[in-house]
């Protein structure tokens, strides 16, 4: 009987949400603009949606959107000419500080220095195709997604000039999925999609899965239970696939 009435109230709700979409008249140049953009930018392979709620996605900043390593080492090359480096591709372990400190104790002093200065958060360039793809998961019907990223512990240029990047490159209304936590174990997702391999905090195990978005320095990284490999967002990234997938658990759940 329960059921029948929450059936009946989920039913209500749909439908007063059609019933805006349609005869409000921004609401109604919005969903123009959105199908149209759908239709293209949709793999089309989606299954149409039977799932009672939406697939929240969160999406990790550094290393994921914004490309923390490739500017780390420019700076760090600039700034220290004469000083040993690691190249991309003889990175190891996710943070980039402890590498550094194995070469020198003041190297490692000055690797910390680098993303501590003011603008190092602000310049990062986007990873290719993470703002196409971000802003193509956010048009996707049923998915709702998050930035879930953590500040460095000194926080000074770090917090705002995360807001501002992501004002920068994905616009004001982005604000809104903006969620800055140092444990993103405690934050409710269905998947993370984040370069660290290997995520603890307070919840255990968290509820998100962890989609492992491949780095230099943790290419040679053995998954653990549970967690699959994204390589990247161009071409033929298998983003779309992992998402459709997940939406299917839910809706089998
Ligand atoms: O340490 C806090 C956050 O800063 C970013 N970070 C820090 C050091 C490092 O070597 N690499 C790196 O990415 C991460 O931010 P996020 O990926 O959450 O956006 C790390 O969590
Ligand atoms: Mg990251």
């Amino acid at each position: 009987m329960q059921n029948i009435h929450q059936t009946a109230c989920r039913k209500l709700v749909k439908h007063f949400k059609l019933y805006n979409e349609l005869f409000n008249p921004q609401q109604r140049r919005l969903l123009r603009e959105t199908t149209v953009q759908r239709r293209t930018s949709f793999s089309g392979k989606m299954a149409p949606r039977n799932s009672s709620r939406n697939l929240r996605v969160l999406l990790d900043m550094d290393g994921v959107l914004a490309d923390f390593e490739g500017q780390f080492l420019k700076r760090f090359r600039e700034k220290y000419p004469h000083d040993p480096f690691v190249p991309l591709d003889e990175r190891s372990g996710f943070y980039v500080t402890k590498q550094y400190y194995a070469l020198g104790q003041d190297i490692g002093t000055k690797a910390f220095g680098i993303y501590e200065e003011k603008g190092f958060f602000l310049d990062l360039q986007p990873i290719d195709g993470a703002i196409e793809a971000a802003r193509e998961m956010a048009e996707m019907e049923g998915v709702d997604v998050y930035i879930c990223t953590s500040p460095i512990k000194k926080y000074t240029h770090c917090v705002v000039e995360k807001y501002q990047w992501l004002d920068k490159h994905l616009g004001k209304e982005w604000m809104e999925r903006m969620i800055l936590t140092r444990d993103k174990t405690v934050i409710n997702g269905d998947l993370l999609i984040d370069d660290k391999p290997n995520i603890t905090g307070g919840m255990n195990p968290p509820k998100w899965q962890h989609v492992l978005f491949t780095s230099y320095h943790n290419r040679d990284v053995v998954l653990q239970d549970g967690q699959i490999r994204l390589d990247g967002w161009l071409p033929h990234s298998r983003w779309r696939d992992i998402l459709e997938q997940k939406r299917q658990e839910i809706s089998e759940q």
